[in-house]
């Protein structure tokens, strides 16, 4: 069995930061061996993904489906490393949501500022990302950015192109509702084979990808508590009803 992590500690501690800030890096964590498989993968769904560009589409392509086109993408939904850290954020009962390339070319354009939505009114129902920067990226180059306790509005429907309009939009006044602090945005960078746990009403954005920079190659993994329909559920019914490995119970949408 593939080891997926170096050891990382997932304590009380960092647990309570994932729930008051929404986001938690866990820099450098994948091990040597998956890093170049996974790395591996993303090229091979990047070729894939070629003809159809990375504007934006409601096409179902290999980078929205990306472990329905990779055999090793898809071995990782089910792998004992990866079910241990969504569960112990999420509590035993967890389904899996989906599985989409993020692979971002030189001058790719990034991503303006959302929020993503799932049982926004129902709290005690949680989806976590689980994003792998197989090759880090800098605050400037490719780079996550976020607003620590945006998370707790669960609210899906923040939109925004830029860091002003946020702010003008949505940020301006606005307090975190456990410390109290005026919200603000967090620029993240990190090192290569950093995972960035995300509760998926987060609110972030990424910034442009330099024109020079190499492509970061990148994937995300959602999971999330079962009870509610979710509009970022990409899977499948042909793939719904393969047996993977240990995806026993995990791909139903309930
Ligand atoms: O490309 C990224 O780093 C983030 C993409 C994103 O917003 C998401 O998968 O929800
Ligand atoms: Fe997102």
């Amino acid at each position: 069995m593939l080891q997926l992590f170096s050891p990382y500690v997932l304590g009380p501690q960092q647990k309570a930061e994932l729930d008051e800030r929404g986001h938690l890096v866990l820099p450098g964590i994948v091990s040597a061996d998956a890093r170049a498989l996974l790395t591996e993968a993303l090229k091979r769904i990047a070729a894939l993904q070629e003809p159809f560009g990375y504007g934006r589409t409601e096409e179902p392509t290999p980078s929205k489906f990306a472990a329905e086109h990779d055999t090793f993408l898809a071995s990782l939904i089910g792998h004992p490393e990866l079910l241990a850290l969504a569960r112990s954020v999420l509590g035993h009962d967890i389904r899996y949501d989906h599985c989409v390339a993020l692979n971002r070319l030189a001058d790719n354009p990034g991503l303006r500022w959302h929020t993503h939505e799932y049982a926004d009114d129902e709290p005690s129902l949680g989806f976590l990302r689980i994003f792998f920067y197989l090759n880090g990226f800098a605050a400037d180059d490719g780079g996550l950015k976020a607003v620590p306790g945006s998370h707790l509005f669960r609210d899906s429907q923040i939109l925004a192109q830029t860091d002003e309009e946020l702010q003008r939009v949505w940020l301006d006044g606005k307090r975190h509702p456990l410390t109290g602090e005026p919200l603000r945005i967090e620029h993240l960078s990190s090192p290569p084979g950093t995972v960035i746990l995300m509760w998926t009403h987060a609110l972030h954005g990424v910034t442009p990808r330099k024109p020079t920079s190499a492509t970061r190659w990148t994937v995300v993994y959602g999971y999330r508590n079962p009870g509610r329909p979710s509009k970022a559920r990409w899977i499948s019914e042909e793939f719904e009803r393969r047996s993977l490995p240990g995806t026993e119970g995990l791909m139903s949408l309930y």
